[in-house]
């Protein structure tokens, strides 16, 4: 009996000391909006201790998790650069980098003008970070990653079933900011079409781009196109200026 009555209260004890335990290692949530103190000071570079930093009705962590700027009103985070590097805070936080200081390692170069140009904007030795864009047909999608971060993946649409997008390894070979495509001699024309990439040419000459569609909406569930990659316009422009000549396309 007096066995048995030891080890209910050793077991008690052990989970009172369990609970201080977990109380204590539980970190700091001062204004209690869903973020604690170091992620606010240290990453997302918001106010501990006021739970809506930028004052616009939602919190913190709300923002964040809607992929809202915390730090300025009605800005998605991709859409605002704190910092002003040219480098959006999502993709700031998604590589490392502080959404703040325009230089993270201080080595002259802006974190954004490194990340254009594909060198590692977290190391001061002139390291190159390789870019790579992937399609998944099947999927409607394109991811693209810097290094082994994802900075977004997005929907699309390609070839549709008698033209499909060709499967495989690729680099992108040209960059045209505006172009046309069809015409009189085709059952469309869609001029000024912008944000053009080339990855690839068939034997028959026919030229293959990621490229923005102003004519449809299908994407991310239907693939329509005549072999090309179709890119929404709001997500085009920014995968674009991320992706340089040479940068690794896989299409599967
Ligand atoms: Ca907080
Ligand atoms: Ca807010
Ligand atoms: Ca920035
Ligand atoms: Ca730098």
């Amino acid at each position: 009996m007096i066995k048995k009555l030891l080890i209910i209260s050793a077991i008690i004890s052990l989970i009172f000391i369990l609970i201080k335990f977990v109380k204590a290692e539980a970190p700091l949530d001062s204004d209690a909006d869903g973020l604690n103190d170091y992620e606010e000071q240290y990453i997302y570079h918001t106010d501990p201790f006021q739970a809506d930093t930028d004052k616009d009705g939602f919190k913190d962590n709300e923002e964040i998790l809607n992929k809202y700027s915390p730090l300025q009103k009605q800005l998605k985070i991709v859409e605002a650069d704190t910092d002003n590097d040219g480098l959006n805070d999502d993709w700031e936080l998604k590589i490392g980098t502080d959404l703040t200081n325009p230089d993270t390692d201080n080595d002259n170069y802006k974190d954004g003008l490194e990340v254009k140009n594909g060198y590692s904007p977290t190391s001061k030795l002139p390291q190159k970070i390789e870019k790579k864009i992937e399609v998944i047909c099947k999927d409607f999608k394109l991811n693209y990653y810097f290094g082994n971060k994802l900075l977004d993946s997005i929907p699309v649409s390609t070839g549709k079933g008698k033209t499909p997008t060709p499967r495989g390894e690729f680099k992108i070979l040209d960059k045209i900011p505006s172009k046309t495509y069809g015409g009189v001699n085709y059952t469309f024309y869609y001029p000024n079409t912008k944000w053009n990439m080339l990855f690839t040419k068939d034997n028959k000459g026919w030229k293959y781009y990621i490229h923005g569609a102003y004519w449809h909406n299908k994407f991310g569930y239907d693939n329509v196109s005549g072999g090309c990659v179709n890119v929404k316009y709001s997500d085009m422009e920014r995968l674009y200026n991320f992706a340089q000549i040479g940068t690794k396309v896989i299409i599967e």
